[in-house]
């Protein structure tokens, strides 16, 4: 199973992380983790200080010969913009941001808690993310994302094939499928930067490849889209996760929100539809994982919001620091990173095994047990 901890502060020296608990014999390359790095600071809306970073993260344990060990795997990102002991403090906290009640519960000022709260730390997030990646990829698992909403506009297309996803986001600033939605969305990004405000939006994540049973049904904290959903709702500013039809489901009859089953000589059980998001118990049922998240709109806006002086206890507006005016595209591959984390413990809880080649043969004799 995994594990891993980060540390490190947005303007501190170093973000850090170990990771635990992969295979020994999967090879890493570590160009992917820079590839997944460089996805996370683009988006048409980020802000100044993603022109300041070109971020990395140096792999420094648990590698020998580019091949994992099954030691701990150490993360070393240096920050460019390090100045965190002249960073000002603040008192007048974001409406929305961890700020006022982070500055309450561990009675000190805002800036060390705005430090850590910070969305910097999911560089760390994505780089764990883009490692694990490759042990799924080597069982045929593939994860992507792409932005479905953006400021009040949506993307038209629907029920999109994995690889169609793929191939039509290839261009896009944002991430997005959608070249007529993503004009707009970007007009939308300039009126907003114009108008001192920020953005949300949505996204959706998709897992290809997984095999019927990750997660289980007999504890709640055993099931994979629960584990999924909280993944994705600890990103920062993520209000709302859903698989599937999601809050569709609601409205529709029991006839019109389940995935009827099939079976066929060679290649077991299969469905037709996927309303499901890919989970029934908790556990995978072998279609695509597809769950979308929400994103509020950044809490650091130029046009402050109504707050308090926390030295004075007078009504004053919110501080402003700079700030991204949209970050969802980089939410989104967050969002994958995460998913892939989620995903990726899950196959190893349950095909188990020290190395390569034992979680191989563990899973091989699994899939011939199931058709
Ligand atoms: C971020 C770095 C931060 C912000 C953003 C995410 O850099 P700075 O605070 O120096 O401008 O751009 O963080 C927030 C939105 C936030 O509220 O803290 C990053 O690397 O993703």
């Amino acid at each position: 199973m995994l594990n891993y901890m980060t540390c490190g502060e947005s303007h501190g020296k170093y973000l850090l992380a170990i990771l635990e608990g992969m295979p020994s014999g999967l090879e890493i390359d570590s160009k992917i983790i820079a590839h997944e790095l460089r996805r996370r600071q683009q988006g048409y809306g980020r802000g100044a200080r993603m022109k300041i970073e070109t971020d990395q993260a140096e792999l420094t344990s648990g590698i020998y010969k580019g091949k994992t060990t099954g030691a701990p795997i150490g993360f070393v990102s240096i920050n460019k913009d390090f100045k965190l002991d002249s960073m000002p403090e603040l008192e007048r906290p974001r409406p929305g941001h961890a700020d006022l009640n982070g500055s309450l519960k561990y009675h000190q000022g805002i800036r060390a808690i705005l430090e850590r709260a910070s969305a910097r730390e999911t560089l760390l997030r994505v780089a764990i993310g883009a490692l694990v990646r490759q042990l799924l990829g080597a069982f045929g698992i593939h994860i992507i994302s792409h932005v479905i909403e953006l400021g009040g506009i949506r993307i038209e297309e629907r029920d999109l094939e994995f690889s169609g996803i793929e191939n039509k986001k290839k261009d896009s600033r944002l991430n997005c499928v959608s070249p007529a939605a993503e004009r707009k969305m970007i007009a939308r990004i300039d009126q907003a930067a114009e108008e001192g405000d920020t953005l949300g939006g949505r996204f959706e994540i998709r897992v290809q490849g997984v095999p019927i049973g990750l997660g289980s049904h007999v504890t709640y904290h055993q099931k994979l889209d629960a584990r999924i959903a909280r993944a994705l709702i600890s990103i920062q500013a993520i209000k709302e996760v859903g698989f599937g039809l999601a809050e569709e489901l609601g409205r529709l009859s029991g006839s019109q929100s389940h995935d009827e089953i099939f079976y066929e000589a060679g290649k077991g059980y299969y469905r037709k539809t996927n309303r499901s998001g890919g989970f029934e118990g908790g556990m995978t049922t072998g279609s695509e994982i597809v769950v979308r998240a929400t994103m509020k709109p950044i809490s650091t806006l130029r046009k402050a919001l109504q707050s308090v002086n926390m030295k004075t206890k007078q009504p004053e507006k919110a501080s402003f620091e700079r700030s991204d005016i949209c970050a969802v595209p980089a939410a989104s591959v967050i969002g994958e990173a995460v998913v892939a984390y989620e995903v990726a413990n899950a196959f190893l809880e349950k095909f188990g095994g020290d190395s390569m080649t034992e979680l191989r043969r563990n899973y091989e004799g699994y899939l011939k047990q199931i058709k």
